[in-house]
């Protein structure tokens, strides 16, 4: 029998910045991003302006309820013809955004934390949820290299997030997402089932009624 979640949390916290594993290969630090999240809230804004936030279709011709940016030598997207990445905006063709500086230490110091060496993102995906958006359980497996570990930083409204296992049917935990929370999945955990439950009502001192996501990959 497992120890409930919010007692690994708990343990966690009581850590004071350390990194707490809650799957096999997936560690969460709490609270990681914290010190940076004006200079992270300021490049999105960039980032942004630039390539705008947008709601992808899927294969099926379904509006996402995530609208999405990216920035990187790769981005991910979405249409008719599927999921890939490509190195260009589909909206103007131009190359997206390159990745901030203070992204990419970000997402190496996060993953050094967690174990995983020498991670140089070349992807950042960047998910905006306003409340009742939701993010169906999916795996990440669009990326060419599932030995690189998958960064996420969380801002903003918190969210929960909910993950299983390698098949589709296994059971699945939950665990809460807050502003300046940071999580690196490798190894076994690096293709778990995960999502998101519809963001609830609420308004953040930063960000309002909305919750950022940054996921940064090794894409190609
Ligand atoms: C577990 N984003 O963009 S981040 C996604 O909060 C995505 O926006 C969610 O799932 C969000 O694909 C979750 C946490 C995350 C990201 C990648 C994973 C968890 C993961 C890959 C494997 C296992
Ligand atoms: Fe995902």
């Amino acid at each position: 029998m497992h120890a409930p979640m919010h007692d690994l949390f708990d343990a966690a916290e009581a850590e004071a910045g350390g990194a707490a594993q809650f799957a096999e290969d997936a560690w969460l630090l709490r609270g990681f991003a914290l010190d940076r999240a004006a200079a992270l809230l300021e490049a999105i804004d960039a980032i942004t302006a630039q390539a705008p936030f947008r709601h992808m279709e899927t294969r099926r011709g379904l509006r996402m309820s995530v609208a999405m940016s990216n920035c990187g030598a790769l981005g991910w997207v979405s249409d008719r013809r599927g999921y890939r990445y490509a190195a260009r905006d589909p909206l103007d063709g131009q190359p997206w955004p390159p990745m901030p500086a203070v992204f990419a230490r970000l997402a190496a110091q996060a993953a050094r934390a967690a174990g995983f060496d020498g991670f140089k993102p070349d992807a950042c995906l960047v998910n905006r949820y306003e409340p009742g958006t939701r993010l169906s359980l999916h795996q990440d497996r669009d990326e060419r290299d599932f030995a690189a570990p998958i960064v996420s930083v969380s801002l903003g409204l918190p969210a929960t997030f909910v993950f299983g296992g390698a098949a589709r049917g296994d059971r699945v935990q939950r665990l809460s997402l807050r502003h300046g929370d940071v999580v690196a999945w490798g190894g076994a955990s690096r293709l778990f089932h995960h999502g998101v439950l519809p963001l609830a009502e609420g308004s953040h001192p930063l960000l309002g009624a909305r919750r950022i996501n940054l996921t940064f990959r090794r894409a190609g």
